[in-house]
């Protein structure tokens, strides 16, 4: 008998509110019928270019980090629906959501440009990364809020500033 497809669950948000932390207790919670994905630290070439970015080791164009966060999911797909078809239910730490709202927060990326390397997805140790000040989080944050505007998904809110 084929088994029942896992879930595909997503944590997006800002930095800091414990996604990590969240995406762990779901993951106790459902047991061994859940899986967290972590998709940078798979060390493939991509992902070493991007973990090497985010550490300001190199000086990527956003444009081109852009795409290389996109290539990063686009080279699990077929893993991840392979694990979904077989029943686990996968938790991930970020994904297409915040690789559109991250980028169309500096200046001169539309939210337009930004969507469309995932667009085919749509359905279906911190200190010093570049993307932690402030007003840069308002920023992502209302990406993010305009992003939520699309009600055929299915978002949930949680209060980060509540216990864990
Ligand atoms: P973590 O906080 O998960 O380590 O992410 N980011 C993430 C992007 O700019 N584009 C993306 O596509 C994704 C998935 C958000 C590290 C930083 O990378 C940013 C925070
Ligand atoms: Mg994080």
């Amino acid at each position: 008998m084929a088994a029942k497809r896992g879930a595909l669950i997503v944590l997006e948000g800002m930095d800091r509110p414990r996604k990590s932390t969240q995406c762990q207790k779901l993951q106790e919670a459902l047991r061994q019928r859940a899986k967290v994905l972590r998709l940078l630290a798979r060390g493939s070439e991509i992902s070493r270019l991007i973990s090497s970015y985010l550490e300001k080791k190199n000086n990527l164009d956003g444009h081109s980090v852009h795409l290389f966060f996109a290539a990063n999911r686009w080279e699990r797909v077929s893993l991840i629906k392979e694990k979904l078809q077989q029943g686990v239910t996968l938790i991930l730490d970020r994904y297409a959501f915040s690789g559109v709202a991250f980028t169309s927060a500096k200046p001169d990326f539309t939210l337009e440009w930004c969507i469309q390397p995932d667009i085919a997805m749509k359905r279906g140790g911190f200190g010093n990364e570049w993307n932690e000040n402030l007003t840069f989080q308002e920023l992502v944050l209302q990406q993010f809020e305009e992003l939520m505007k699309d009600r055929s998904l299915d978002w949930k809110t949680l209060d980060a500033s509540q216990s864990i």
